[in-house]
């Protein structure tokens, strides 16, 4: 009933030869001309072959970081120190579970399936983000995922609140709002530990700021003069702002948090500069994000085999699910 696959398949001629029709053409200019008046493209309707597939590579990429991110903060869920902060870490948690769904559901409007998608994630060919190949060793690193990890998550998908295909526009909206509260947990938790905390506490933080500083720096991804997707991504208004813009943007608003929770970040050459208006920063270690977005990080093997362990254990879940509808199907009388 959403997939535009339907209208996707190349027209055949009787000859059994490809048709660039002319209608195609001009679907092609519409498109241009609907996307450069900023409207927003439905499943319904036409879109370039390479759009979609824009779009579910995103998406679908987007949906696996969601519930490979669970796994880090489920580490926790059996240490947190009080049972508010365990009540909060289980609703963020399932939170995520919640934005994956909302994020494949988005990604089956542009016609592949749920199935297909989770065949790539396990079968190592979809990638999620890096971010969720670093280890959580400490409880410190529960309340700095919140605000560096879901920081930046925000400063990123804010923008696709807005982006140009409208179910992932709507399905970021609802997102966006949650992550508010990730971040803002995160943030209450380590103002928490630094201010009425023992030294030992706040050594914590900084020990868990040290080592995520640099690994939610990657998150938005290459330098645009190294992101092959970025230019056509903008073209379609898909990406509103560019990775490099993105992540100044996430490092000027986190320094002065920063200071407010009393943690120092682990670069040395973070300084204001006046003539810019933003914060200069120390090189970041590309060979390193290469390295875990290749599958070579700390826990990327940890991370895939617990995801394909989770779904062959849920098979005899599916399985019932699918039995009951069946049975439900059969039993409603014939109208
Ligand atoms: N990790 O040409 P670009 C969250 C890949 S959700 C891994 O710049 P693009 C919530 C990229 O896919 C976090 N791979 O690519 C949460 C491409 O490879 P491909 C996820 C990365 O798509 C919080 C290649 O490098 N958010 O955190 C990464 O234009 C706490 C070249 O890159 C989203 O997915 C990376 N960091 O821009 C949950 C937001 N960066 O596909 C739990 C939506 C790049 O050609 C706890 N996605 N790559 O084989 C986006 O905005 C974009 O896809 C970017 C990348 C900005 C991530």
């Amino acid at each position: 009933m959403y997939t535009q696959a339907m209208d996707l398949v190349p027209q055949q001629s009787e000859s059994g030869t490809k048709e660039t029709s002319v209608d195609e053409n001009e679907l092609q200019l519409q498109f241009d001309a609907r996307i450069d008046a900023g409207e927003f493209i439905e499943a319904k309707d036409w879109m370039p072959e390479n759009f979609r597939k824009t779009l579910i590579r995103q998406i679908s990429q987007h949906a696996h970081s969601e519930i490979v991110g669970m796994l880090p903060e489920g580490n926790w869920v059996t240490r947190a120190p009080t049972l508010k902060r365990k009540a909060i870490l289980l609703a963020k948690i399932q939170d995520e579970g919640g934005h994956g769904l909302y994020l494949y559901a988005a990604a089956e409007t542009l016609g592949i399936s749920r199935d297909q998608m989770l065949e790539a994630l396990h079968s190592g060919r979809a990638k999620y983000s890096s971010i969720f190949n670093y280890p959580t060793l400490t409880w410190a690193d529960m309340g700095v995922i919140g605000w560096l990890v879901d920081g930046a998550a925000i400063m990123n998908q804010v923008p696709i609140c807005r982006c140009s295909y409208a179910p992932y526009a709507r399905a970021m909206v609802r997102i966006c709002r949650e992550e508010s509260f990730h971040q803002r947990q995160g943030f209450d938790a380590l103002l928490t530990m630094m201010t009425k905390g023992t030294a030992g506490q706040r050594a914590m933080v900084q020990d868990a700021v040290n080592r995520w500083w640099w690994p939610s720096l990657m998150m938005f991804g290459p330098p645009d003069a190294d992101s092959p997707n970025s230019a056509q991504s903008m073209r379609w208004g898909i990406k509103r702002i560019s990775n490099d813009d993105l992540r100044q943007k996430f490092i000027d608003a986190a320094v002065p948090q920063s200071e407010v929770l009393g943690v120092r970040l682990p670069d040395p050459d973070l300084k204001w500069n006046e003539t810019r208006g933003h914060y200069d920063y120390g090189p970041i270690d590309w060979k390193e994000f290469w390295q875990v977005v290749g599958g070579d990080g700390p826990c990327n093997r940890e991370r895939l085999a617990a995801r394909v362990s989770a779904w062959e254990d849920g098979a005899w879940v599916r399985q019932a699910a699918m039995a009951y509808a069946e049975k439900h199907a059969e039993l409603q009388p014939a109208s």
